[in-house]
């Protein structure tokens, strides 16, 4: 049976913005306040869907979130009609308003850990959306998450859905932003590496002291009983401290992997070595680790162009390339490199640069914006056809985002009881383009 890795990007909201919200995220403190270009975040993101879906590979959509989020402002105390609950919060609270306009849903990397069916116990491929519990305003996401991803993958015969994670910093879980799953080939059974941050139980253990380390051992461990994966193929490693108080707030800032290829920066992880042979004898096959030494490329220069916030993709030919954010296009250093990389007789053979720079802007790269599922046939079959992207779903989106999008927003329009009712009409019709149902807040009054 042929298998797919299915890349389903997140669609940038209508409230798509800079709120400086993730502290130990370098690009979103520095974006902080500055305006934003929704509908030209949205048509990024799209560009990157379709030039995916014409490479030959499964491309799909996740919906974002209704934002402003007036259930969690009303659960906050602010009362009244919708537009006062927004008015008060913005007046009396502005931070906390401002966290619950944030459009992060669109960086799907992190809206749940997915195992494939051949590395599970019980056959099916699993879901577990991530708490996101470090940051309030992406603490907002996983109930909602949990509906999208059932209304995409509602077959219960190929599909398990698992609530979230206790919603406390103790299971502090960020999803496939700090899951990577190795295999020889998509169908056969893979290692799931899981990188954690810190020891939530164990304070004696190393831990970043600057900026937060966001996953916990405790929850990737939690996550990967629940999905029922076995000791033999399940691989920890703990995030080096250090580089996390440079700013590598997620693995994927500085770790990417696909099929038997781990591309990763020398300062990555903790006890590298002794990890890599771990996989390799897991893996039982061999293993193309490329490491990018530190004199090649410094942490500083990976947090500034994401040159690990890559996807690694395999193409119908079996050629594997490098969708890269042009940042890394941008930088001597970082091109170069990548063009050495990909000239040699090494596993990945081509570099495509995307410009995603609205996303960059709030510390997302190519590899943030989407979730991967591998899957059999006969899974991609069950999916909900209406988000996999082909070119009438290409320009229906197109033509939705001229549609309901602005062009700019200043933080200070969050306030715009407009903004509300035109988010809200947006997402009522994306729920009918993609059979949805009704998945938001607001559908269900
Ligand atoms: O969680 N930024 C997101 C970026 C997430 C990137 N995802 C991965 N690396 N997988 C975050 O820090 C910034 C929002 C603001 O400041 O307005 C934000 O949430």
């Amino acid at each position: 049976m042929q298998h797919f890795e299915v890349n389903f990007d997140g669609l940038v909201g209508p409230t798509h913005n800079y709120a400086g919200l993730s502290f130990g995220n370098v690009a979103s403190l520095n974006s902080a306040q500055s305006s934003s270009n929704p509908r030209s975040a949205a048509k990024q993101g799209l560009r990157k869907m379709k030039a995916l879906h014409d490479m030959g590979m499964v491309q799909g959509v996740l919906a974002p979130q209704e934002r402003p989020d007036v259930d969690t402002l009303r659960r906050l105390g602010f009362t009244g009609s919708d537009h006062e609950v927004l008015a008060k919060a913005a007046k009396q609270a502005p931070a906390i308003f401002r966290a619950c306009c944030s459009a992060s849903s669109m960086w799907t990397a992190n809206a749940a850990t997915v195992s494939p069916s051949a590395d599970t116990a019980n056959g099916k491929v699993h879901f577990t959306p991530a708490n996101l519990t470090n940051k309030f305003h992406r603490s907002l996401e996983p109930t909602v998450t949990g509906r999208i991803l059932k209304a995409m993958f509602s077959s219960d015969r190929h599909f398990q859905h698992h609530t979230h994670l206790p919603d406390n910093e103790h299971f502090g879980d960020e999803g496939a932003a700090n899951h990577t799953r190795l295999c020889s080939q998509y169908g056969h059974a893979g290692v799931e590496v899981f990188v954690y941050g810190r020891y939530a139980f164990d304070a004696s253990k190393p831990a970043p002291t600057k900026f937060p380390a966001r996953q916990t051992y405790e929850a990737s461990q939690a996550v990967a009983r629940l999905h029922g994966l076995s000791e033999d193929s399940t691989v920890y490693i703990q995030q080096n401290p250090e580089v996390i108080d440079q700013g590598v707030f997620h693995n994927d800032v500085i770790a990417v992997g696909n099929q038997n290829v781990l591309f990763y920066h020398q300062q990555a992880f903790s006890d590298t070595q002794g990890k890599l042979r771990e996989i390799e004898d897991k893996l039982g096959a061999d293993m193309h680790f490329i490491e990018v030494p530190s004199s090649a490329v410094s942490v500083a220069d990976a947090v500034s162009t994401y040159l690990f916030n890559t996807q690694l993709i395999t193409l119908p030919n079996g050629q594997m390339i490098i969708v890269a954010p042009t940042e890394c296009e941008e930088h001597p250093g970082v091109a170069s490199y990548l063009s050495e990389l990909t000239s040699g007789n090494g596993p990945i053979s081509d570099v495509r640069y995307f410009d995603v720079k609205q996303s960059m802007r709030n510390g997302g790269g190519p590899a943030c914006l989407r979730l991967r599922v591998a899957m059999n046939g006969d899974e991609l079959a069950a999916v909900n056809p209406h988000v996999l992207m082909n070119d009438a779903l290409f320009s229906r989106l197109n033509q939705w985002v001229d549609k309901h999008y602005r062009d700019e927003l200043a933080v200070d329009d969050l306030q715009d009881p407009q903004l509300l009712v035109e988010s809200r009409t947006a997402l009522d019709e994306l729920t009918q383009i993609l059979h949805l149902g009704s998945v938001y807040p607001f559908q269900q009054d």
